[in-house]
């Protein structure tokens, strides 16, 4: 990982590079546009992580060591070119370069579209870890989906989310991918199942009715510092011929389309939904193209690297981030049985050695089960297959527990009440050799609440691996400022070393540092507000509290929770005469699943009290509401860094981890959380006095079911919950319209309040007034601050990629 190995870099020759690019593109460099130049920019980079990345693939000491084969249908990256600057070591020669061609860097950076290929914080912890493992050169592949759209774009029209494609690679294509034809595989959908017989043994064999070319497109993964460049591999769905041949040449051109419009429409767009599973037939036949295409191309690395098949295991590991990639296993069985013609045993043997599996929910609504009928349709083979896993599984279950039909129905692959239904998450525990929760709290509930018989069958298989992000991105790259004081300090180590981020609590108590350390937080909070002047014309203090909720719009994260509390403060301003506050700007960013009505409600209410609020002139500048649109990985990048205050504040056991918390923290942001998902780890690393906890803990939340809880009691009881409720259902926000914010009253008053946000208000004010009552003695929160900062190195993805190493994985990092 030594910066001296990386290439030389030639100014003049990389100028002379981004200009024949852009001639290329078609334009002159005295007339082409910023665009222009970040796409030439883009592609002249693209040359050298090409060239490194065929060098990576054809290394023999990594074809010879085991890899990780990272399998996802979404990889949320954001944009690569300041990131992979950052990573060639090359940001400050390339702001030089194109500064003598007249342009700046940071305005080429802005031209570039993220490719929003995921949805959240499963998708983006897939792509933490693929920066971890280039960085730390263990060997790696990603696998995932080339969606032609990602996530929709959103935008408010009068206060309503409106939704939008988001052609990412639109028109010009995107500059850092490299289409890799050689690589495509075919894949097969529906037809049914022969029965062969050669040498007197039968066979079965899929003939498929369905066949869609998977087109791999790679993206470089480029290790910081280092010439390791990795593939992230992205299949897209094309029809195999143009056209049907024959039906076109006897004139049934619209007809002779159809093989190309299905085939076409596969990768087409990411489905929207985080944490729901919406059971639609295209995205079964999504992640069987994904698995399908991964599986083979897994196999034809290890079988061309000379390796024996039998030997699958100690080459190659297959992570299943979350159940939707489980298809896998059964593919990965058909083509070790069908094609290399192996025994059920040790087919078997191979694959529950090969595949190990995330699990990011414990929500019953996300957890995935697919129709019997539909994948026997679909997938006619898988399923018979599924069946024999299952039936042998059923086996071992009574040898386990002679006679105890209890316990075969809560293990089994099949959900026979009602609908069979295959359960994908039983079969990827039968199917994998390990399985691990996200955040220690998680993992505990894992194996006590979804899956104890599991884990008493498999004693050791559910284990835990904290999530972590990447420093590279969370701190370096979108905080510079921050970055460069924290060098300073400590030396240029801590973005490869993040526990070495302890030396600064050492300046926790220093008032000059403080001084300097909440200079640059002012700094970003300026450069969010010039931004929020921008593009919503809202005027901000940037002395107020930045508090801020960045993250999916879902009822367990309680984003109306945070909405009450905003309505109570800006009652408090009106009514109480004594009442004094901490200037306070409340931030959201978040984005609503599309069929998830009362998400979007939840939305349109804060739109509504934003604008209310924020034009109020009795507020003044104390309270802002701003609802930042069409959250992504870019504006992440410029909100993080001007946090004060950051939201975690999801009912006890729902979160399962949460990784905004970390870089919110990472960048010298006090959580205000509950005892839930990583939070738990975070306040153990920061200690009590900087991290404001409240609310029911999981214990709390059983406690409080069981004794029967009714929300309608705390309405009653607590005024100042009550008047904030009540301004929901008449006119206060939404004049002309009364009861228009009904939706999310009833939420939680008609309802029964399935996620306490009426039982965890008043602890939640109490905690508020912690943070409004800290701040204003500038002193201890820069302490805080800085202490935050400085504690939360574990949350390195880099330590997270380690323990997947050394715990789950088994790699030897290969340094090149
Ligand atoms: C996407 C599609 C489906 Cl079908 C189901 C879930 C999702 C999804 O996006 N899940 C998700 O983001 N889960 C989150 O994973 C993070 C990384 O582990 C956790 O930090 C977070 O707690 C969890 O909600």
């Amino acid at each position: 990982m030594t910066p001296k190995q990386q290439h030389a870099f030639d100014k003049s020759a990389f100028k002379i590079s981004m200009v024949q690019h852009l001639t290329q593109l078609g334009h002159a460099p005295d007339t082409a546009q910023l665009r222009d130049w970040y796409l030439a920019l883009g592609r002249a980079l693209a040359e050298h992580t090409t060239s490194d990345l065929v060098a990576t693939e054809h290394d023999q000491a990594i074809k010879q060591a085991k890899s990780v084969n990272y399998l996802s249908l979404e990889f949320l990256i954001g944009r690569l070119t300041g990131n992979n600057l950052i990573s060639m070591g090359l940001y400050d020669a390339i702001a030089d370069a194109v500064s003598e061609l007249g342009l700046g860097l940071t305005d080429l950076l802005e031209q570039e579209r993220d490719p929003s290929l995921g949805n959240g914080g499963l998708g983006r912890l897939a792509a933490c870890f693929m920066d971890s493992l280039a960085a730390q050169q263990y060997p790696a592949v990603g696998y995932g989906l080339h969606y032609e759209y990602g996530l929709f774009r959103q935008s408010f029209h009068e206060g309503a989310q409106q939704e939008a494609p988001d052609a990412w690679r639109e028109p010009e294509g995107y500059p850092w991918e490299l289409v890799r034809p050689e690589l495509s595989q075919i894949i097969g959908f529906y037809g049914h199942v022969e029965v062969v017989e050669e040498a007197g043994h039968t066979y079965r064999q899929w003939v498929p009715s369905l066949k869609i070319q998977a087109m791999p497109w790679d993206l470089p993964i480029v290790g910081y510092q280092s010439n390791t460049v990795y593939p992230l591999r992205l299949w897209e769905g094309r029809a195999l011929t143009p056209f049907a041949l024959d039906a076109f040449n006897a004139g049934d051109y619209t007809h002779a389309q159809q093989a190309d419009i299905d085939a076409g429409n596969l990768t087409k767009v990411l489905y929207p939904n985080d944490n729901h599973d919406a059971g639609k037939t295209l995205r079964l036949m999504q992640q069987y193209f994904h698995s399908a295409a991964s599986v083979a191309d897994i196999l034809r690395r290890h079988l061309e690297a000379g390796h024996a098949l039998a030997a699958l295991p100690e080459y190659e590991t297959i992570q299943l981030n979350d159940t939707h990639p489980t298809i896998a296993i059964p593919e990965l069985m058909r083509v070790l049985l069908d094609d290399y013609r192996l025994g059920w045993d040790e087919a078997w043997s191979i694959a529950s050695r090969t595949f190990a599996y995330t699990n990011h929910t414990l929500l019953p609504e996300a957890l995935e089960t697919w129709s019997e009928a539909l994948i026997a349709r679909l997938l006619p083979r898988h399923m018979e297959i599924i069946f024999e896993i299952n039936h042998r599984f059923m086996q071992e279950v009574e040898a386990k527990w002679p006679d105890d039909v209890a316990k075969k129905q809560v293990l089994s692959v099949i959900d026979d009440k009602g609908e069979r239904m295959v359960r994908m998450a039983n079969l990827c525990v039968v199917g994998s050799y390990a399985v691990n929760g996200v955040a220690a709290l998680h993992s505990q509930l894992v194996k006590r609440d979804l899956f104890p018989e599991f884990d008493a069958l498999y004693p050791g298989r559910i284990q835990n691996v904290t999530n972590g992000i990447t420093p590279r991105r969370w701190l370096k790259f979108c905080n510079p400022d921050l970055s460069n004081l924290i060098s300073e300090k400590i030396g240029e180590q801590w973005p490869a070393q993040l526990e070495q981020l302890e030396q600064i609590a050492q300046y926790a108590d220093d008032t000059a540092f403080q001084k300097i350390f909440m200079d640059v937080k002012k700094r970003n909070k300026q450069r969010l507000a010039g931004w929020v002047k921008e593009h919503l014309d809202i005027t901000l203090n940037t002395d107020a509290i930045f508090d801020v909720q960045i993250k999916r719009l879902h009822e367990y994260k309680r984003q109306h929770l945070n909405l009450l509390h905003v309505i109570s403060l800006y009652q408090r301003l009106l009514n109480e005469p004594d009442f004094d506050m901490a200037p306070r700007v409340v931030f959201f960013a978040a984005k609503a699943a599309p069929g998830y009505e009362l998400a979007k409600s939840i939305i349109y209410a804060i739109n509504k009290v934003a604008e209310t609020i924020n034009n109020d002139p009795r507020v003044g500048d104390k309270l802002k509401v701003v609802f930042i649109p069409d959250y992504r990985v870019s504006m992440a990048e410029i909100i993080i860094p001007a946090a004060d205050v950051s939201e975690q504040i999801s009912m006890a056991g729902k979160e399962a981890s949460g990784t905004g918390n970390m870089k919110m923290a990472l960048n010298g942001a006090l959580t205000i959380g509950t005892m839930d998902g990583a939070n738990v780890e975070i306040r153990e690393e920061v200690g009590d006095d900087n991290i404001y906890i409240f609310g029911l803990d999981v214990d709390g939340v059983s406690e409080l079911r069981q004794k029967g809880y009714q929300p309608e009691a705390v309405y009653h009881s607590q005024p100042l919950l009550k008047a904030a409720l009540d301004s929901l259902l008449d006119e206060t926000f939404t004049p002309g319209q009364p009861g228009a914010l009904r939706p999310v009253f009833d939420s939680v008053m008609g309802s029964g309040d399935p996620y306490l946000c009426l039982a965890d208000f008043a602890d939640y004010v109490r905690a508020h007034n912690d943070i409004d009552r800290d701040y204003r003695d500038a002193s201890q929160w820069a302490r805080k601050a800085i202490l935050n900062t400085a504690l939360v190195g574990k949350f390195s993805s880099d330590r997270s990629i380690r323990d997947y190493v050394n715990n789950i994985w088994q790699l030897e990092a290969i340094k090149r």
